[in-house]
Parts: structure tokens; sequence; C-alpha cells
């Protein structure tokens, strides 16, 4: 595939500054010269500008900087779907997690419009299934599953308020840790498939993972996969304004991205949420640029 580089330098749906800083980063820890040496045909299309936007829609809410965070996504929307449709697999660089809302809803348009079943991959400690009426943070980053559901207080996000949202059963949060109660209720209630660390560690990553492949792979549907780096430990990633103990491995991690080269299933990405203002020297930028490579089917030995 013809891949397409996008950077998407949002901050403001976070509890902490400095996700602005994470397209940079990334592609200072050799993003795109990595993938360009897989012999993948890539443009790096740079940083979008922050959108012009004026406050009104989100007042009253708890929901912060929701204009901002609804300009960037309606934003967003678009460019997921023109490159969807020009043909090639958009790479989002983030930015905090709000990005999803635009990246995702995009792709979940193009899909809608081919036709072609749409599932969504979220590589997280968080669900981020909180609503403006169950979030005790008021941040928008830790909303961006349950706006893409359907889920209500989201009115005037997109200028056209109605779309087909994400089936629950369609999304996969993988890897959660971090879970608040009412958005716990939530995801209950809506039947969204939670695989948290519990079973990752009592089953492994590749029986899930094959589980995910196999549901997907039999609709022949397009996969979206969302990582957050607070996905990972933070012992090997600690650029993350709201770190977890207990995450994925290194070798977890690679063993997802790699089992998901495998099923060619994968066609759409946002990385997002490093903040390179909490990183130890790049390190979080180098292992996430890794992590990439091998989803883009980096591999130690040529298999048959
Ligand atoms: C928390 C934290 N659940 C919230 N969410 C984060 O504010 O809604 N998501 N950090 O990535
Ligand atoms: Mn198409
Ligand atoms: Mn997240
Ligand atoms: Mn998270």
């Amino acid at each position: 595939p013809r891949l397409a580089v996008l950077g998407a330098p949002v901050e403001v749906g976070a509890g902490r500054r400095g996700t602005l800083m994470g397209p940079a980063a990334l592609r200072t820890a050799g993003l795109v010269a990595g993938l360009k040496e897989l012999d993948l045909h890539i443009e790096d299309r740079g940083d979008l500008a922050v959108p012009v936007f004026s406050e009104g829609n989100g007042a009253g809410r708890n929901a912060r900087h929701f204009d901002e965070i609804s300009a960037w996504a309606r934003c967003l929307s678009d460019h997921s779907y023109d490159l969807l449709s020009g043909g090639y697999f958009p790479i989002f660089l983030g930015g905090d997690h709000s990005l999803s809302m635009g990246s995702v809803h995009g792709a979940m348009r193009h899909c809608a419009r081919h036709k072609r079943e749409f599932f969504v991959l979220w590589l997280d400690a968080h669900a981020d299934f909180n609503t403006p009426e169950t979030s005790p943070s008021g941040n928008m980053h830790g909303m961006s599953t349950a706006f893409l559901c359907g889920e209500d207080g989201f009115h005037g996000f997109f200028e056209h308020d109605s779309f087909e949202p994400l089936p629950p059963q369609n999304l996969y949060i993988f890897g959660l840790r971090s879970v608040d109660r009412d958005e716990r209720a939530l995801l209950r209630e809506r039947g969204v498939n939670v695989f948290d660390m519990r079973h990752l560690d009592e089953f492994g990553a590749s029986v899930l993972m094959r589980k995910i492949i196999e549901e997907v792979g039999a609709r022949d549907g397009h996969l979206h996969v969302s990582l957050d780096v607070d996905f990972l430990d933070p012992s090997i990633a600690p650029g993350a304004g709201t770190p977890v103990p207990g995450g994925a491995t290194y070798r977890e991690a690679h063993l997802i991205m790699e089992m998901l080269y495998d099923s060619g299933l994968v066609r759409s990405l946002d990385v997002v949420e490093l903040n390179p203002f909490l990183d130890e020297r790049g390190k979080s930028a180098c292992v996430l640029v890794d992590l990439i490579g091998s989803l883009f089917g980096r591999q130690i030995i040529e298999r048959i």
C-alpha cells in the first residue's frame, strides 16, 4: 500500500500539555526513514495546522476544549476520508487521543460508502469510554470511543450530528487497566469487547489477537488500529501523560504488531498520546517507531 503520514499536534484533549510535540519526536526517532527501509511507498504530509474555531457549542459542558477538539476532528475526519479514498493507508501521528474522534470518523465514513465492515482495535491502558456525563476529568481524550459508538453528550461536535456510529461489538479495547466507575458500567451495558490486562496475562497476547483477527477476517473488515503509548508498560514507554503500571511488555507489543501485519487487515492507524516533554531521551518515541516497523512487516528473519 501507499502510506501517508499526517501529524495532528493536538494537546488540549489531555490533562497535561506536551503531546503537541509528538509528531516531531516520532519523526526524529526515524519513523519515515524506518518505513522507507521496508521498501514501502511513503509520503510525509507534514503536520496539520491548529484549526480555526469559535467557542460556542462546548459552553457549559463537562468536556474541556470541546470546540477546539471538534474543529480538529472535523478537519481530521475529512483528511482520513480523502486519504483512504485516494488509496492511501493513513498514519495519524498524535497528538492526544481525542484526534481519533476525527481519524476514525473519517475511516468509518469511507467504509460505509464502500459497504465494508469497520472494526477498531484500541490498544490502551484506558477505555476512553467516558461521556461528558460520566467523565471525572472532563478531558476529551478519555471520551473518544464513547463518541465513536454514538453515546450522548456530543451534540454539535460535527456539523451534521448524525453518523452511523461504531457498533460496540466492532470495538476491541485491548490492554485495559484503568477505568472509571461509570465508564465501566457503560462499557458493560453496551457490550464492548474488552480484553483487560488480566485476560492478557491469563491467555497471552497471541490467543486474544488470533480471536480478533479471525472475527475481523471472517467479515473481510477494515481494521483501524489506535495505539495509545500508555498501552505499553511505563518502564519501556515513560513518555505518557497518564501512565499506568502493569502494561504490555516490549515483546507482547511486537507480537501483536507482527500478527496484525500477517493478517493484512489493518488499513489505518493512529499513534497517540506520546508526550516528549515527559519522555526519557526519546525512549518511548523509539519504541513506537520500532512497533510501527513491525506493523508494516519488519521481521528478524524472512519467513517463507
Ligand atoms: C480518565 C483517563 N479515564 C479520564 N483517561 C485517559 O480522564 O477519562 N485516557 N488518560 O487516555
Ligand atoms: Mn476505498
Ligand atoms: Mn487513550
Ligand atoms: Mn490511555
